[in-house]
């Protein structure tokens, strides 16, 4: 990784320089107990009040966060993680956008509060979309992006008194802007004779429901004032010996050592090494495989770290132990090659969405949809069209699913969005995004954005840049972008290692006529093949369907008319996938939430499962599909093992 940041300078210190961006500060590294680290997670109740005066800035002309929130006015009680759109019976709340306040006590163990050699820190999952923080009225952070995470160091603030509990205080507003990622736009209403004064709506140019709020967890946690701050994976193979490189980053002391030991599965000790970056050779290793390509996928070591480091107070030792997947990624002309291999991507693209709760973080739909995904035989899905919690991308790891990690780039249609500013913004999110999820070893691909205005003349310089910032992060991994633009007009795609593109047969263009579909798809793969000699994923198709309408012959929004749409598509991906196409995911895996418009009958109905996750027969048609696939990608010379056909769940 070092070698791949030196080499990011040297390529783009000058650009980077020149737009006045600095790489981020700090590690983000998932907050894991350990003999070292505690944690304390504030899921539950909060406190919660939506600004509604006219300005929707009341709370700050009122510092709502000086006080308890229950003193500034009526306060409901919000469950966390959640969106809080769909909780409560009040439109007003649905709809609502503006500031939202949030507020919970947490009681603090003695010890956190009084040892001064131990460092607590408030860690943030996703709020959607702007945030501040104050811990006890004291303002201690801000972030900006409702998807990843972010932090606070508390430490002073709960240490400075006798204190058994402090007070949080979250202000999240989810208006977007041209410049936000997503981006959006606030249109105000002034035609009295129509609109109250005042009025507006919020536009946006992306397919999904702008849920708000606190959507993963809060928590605290600990580490020693000396700590393990950051680390960084990336992994090889020569012959049958793996590679693990590291790098890591300690903050607190410039006095310490550093101890790494890498773990079986079993526990035993494979590789060791000292200090902050080396590599570990690993012997005859078991790499990591997507659960599909063998008998044994998905095996992880531990890289267990050990720190210690001399302070004024005497020793002290951090540990943290992360999850390390052996293997590699390449892609050729023609191929996605995992471990050496060719892969397919078969899956699915998802959101982050259910009822009630919207984008809030579940465990049992979780599960759930992990169960689907094996059900289905898929191996892959993209994380359209923003980063999913940090649990989920963990559950891909352990099970060998495999992950094209997108950014909350999606929407970026209007001439302002491809602005330094907006740029720069992408830039500092990309960062974000790669600091969480490098070493995660099922995510195997960047995408950094969904179907921008490609086309425009700005998209070249906005997208060329995006990529190689992004590539210059992590040299590990190929990136692309997803694109719905024509193959002649599009400017980022020269830029990108794997074609995404996305295209609605029969469904957005020449709806109702399945007939179409098999020459249309065929020209595009042929368009942009020839034109670009690089590997391409049918990123997107599908077709609305409302679960229980039939119609035969097939008529649009039955599921036999999603079932023929499927039918016509596989027929072609059948051939391509023999020469250059390498994967297919369908939108969608589910039905989820949008905006309100005569398009989408509460939501889109795109998914193979219902928002409630039961399946549409075109669910079948595809598990059938993927199986068949799965059995086809021999490896070792053994087809996939028969009873791995079933409902079985991952099994360890
Ligand atoms: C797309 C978008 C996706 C939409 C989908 C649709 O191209 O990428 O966000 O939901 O089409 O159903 O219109």
């Amino acid at each position: 990784m070092l070698r791949g940041l030196a080499g990011a300078w040297a390529v783009l210190g000058p650009l980077l320089w020149g737009c006045g961006l600095a790489l981020l500060q700090g590690g983000m590294l998932y907050p894991r107990e350990s003999r070292s680290r505690e944690r304390k997670e504030l899921d539950g109740l909060w406190r919660f009040r939506a600004d509604f005066s006219q300005n929707r800035r009341q709370g700050f002309e009122q510092q709502w966060y000086r006080t308890p929130l229950r003193e500034s006015g009526p306060s409901l009680d919000m469950p966390v993680p959640s969106s809080f759109n769909d909780v409560g019976q009040d439109g007003r709340l649905r709809s609502f956008v503006g500031w939202v306040w949030y507020e919970r006590e947490a009681t603090l163990p003695q010890r956190w509060t009084e040892d001064l050699g131990t460092r607590v820190v408030l860690r943030i999952g996703s709020a959607h979309y702007y945030a501040i923080v104050w811990v006890n009225g004291v303002h201690v952070a801000e972030h900006e992006g409702g998807h990843l995470p972010f932090e606070a160091d508390i430490s002073k603030l709960v240490q400075s008194g006798p204190l058994s509990s402090c007070r949080i205080t979250i202000a999240i507003n989810n208006t977007l802007s041209p410049h936000t990622l997503p981006p959006g736009t606030i249109l105000y209403k002034t035609d009295t004779s129509k609109y109250p004064k005042g009025y507006f709506v919020q536009n946006t140019n992306f397919d999904f429901f702008n849920y708000a709020g606190l959507h993963r967890t809060v928590l605290l946690y600990t580490t020693p004032t000396t700590y393990i701050d950051d680390i960084t994976v990336t992994t090889d193979v020569d012959q049958d010996t793996g590679l693990v490189n590291y790098q890591i980053v300690v903050q607190g002391s410039e006095h310490f050592q550093l101890e790494v030991c890498l773990l079986d599965e079993e526990g035993r000790v494979v590789a060791k090494g000292t200090g902050g970056r080396g590599q570990l050779r690993v012997p005859s290793a078991h790499l990591w495989w997507p659960y599909l390509m063998h008998e044994h996928p998905a095996y992880l070591y531990s890289l267990e770290v050990k720190l210690t480091a001399q302070t004024a107070a005497g020793f002290v030792s951090d540990f943290y132990t992360l999850p390390v997947g052996i293997r590699t990624v390449a892609v050729t002309e023609s191929q996605f090659r995992i471990n050496g291999k060719p892969f397919y991507f078969h899956g699915v693209n998802k959101h982050e969405d259910a009822d009630i709760r919207g984008k809030g973080f579940d465990w049992p739909l979780l599960v759930k949809d992990f169960n689907l995904l094996h059900w289905l035989g898929a191996n892959a899905f993209r994380t359209s069209h923003y980063p999913y919690a940090e649990e989920v991308m963990q559950l891909c790891d352990r099970y060998g699913i495999v992950v094209i990690d997108e950014s909350p780039g999606v929407g970026i249609v209007l001439a302002q969005s491809f602005s330094n500013v907006s740029l720069q913004h992408h830039l500092e999110v990309m960062e974000e995004m790669v600091r969480r999820d490098k070493n995660h070893p099922a995510v195997v691909m960047w995408s950094v954005a969904n179907e921008p205005a490609s086309f425009l003349k700005p998209a070249g310089y906005y997208f060329k840049t995006l990529i190689a910032h992004t590539k210059a992060l992590d040299p590990s991994r190929p990136v692309t972008f997803v694109t719905n633009s024509n193959y002649e007009a599009d400017l980022a795609v020269p830029y990108v290692d794997v074609i995404c593109v996305n295209s609605y047969y029969s469904w957005y263009h020449d709806y109702g006529h399945m007939e179409v579909i098999q020459l249309q798809l065929a020209t595009q793969f042929e368009s942009w093949y020839k034109t670009y000699q690089k590997p391409i994923i049918q990123s997107e198709y599908g077709a609305e369907t409302i679960t229980g309408f039939h119609e035969d012959p097939p008529l649009m929004f039955s599921e036999e008319y999603q079932k023929g749409l499927l039918e016509q598509y596989h027929v072609v991906l059948d051939q391509k996938r023999k020469e250059y196409v390498v994967g297919e995911l369908i939108w969608n895996f589910a039905d989820f939430m949008t905006d309100q418009s005569p398009q989408r009958a509460i939501g889109n109905r795109k998914g193979i499962f219902t928002r409630q996750r039961q399946p549409k027969s075109a669910a079948f048609l595809l598990r059938e599909r993927y199986w068949k696939l799965a059995n086809e990608t021999k490896y070792h010379g053994s087809a996939v093992k028969s009873q791995c056909v079933g409902n079985s769940p991952f099994t360890f």
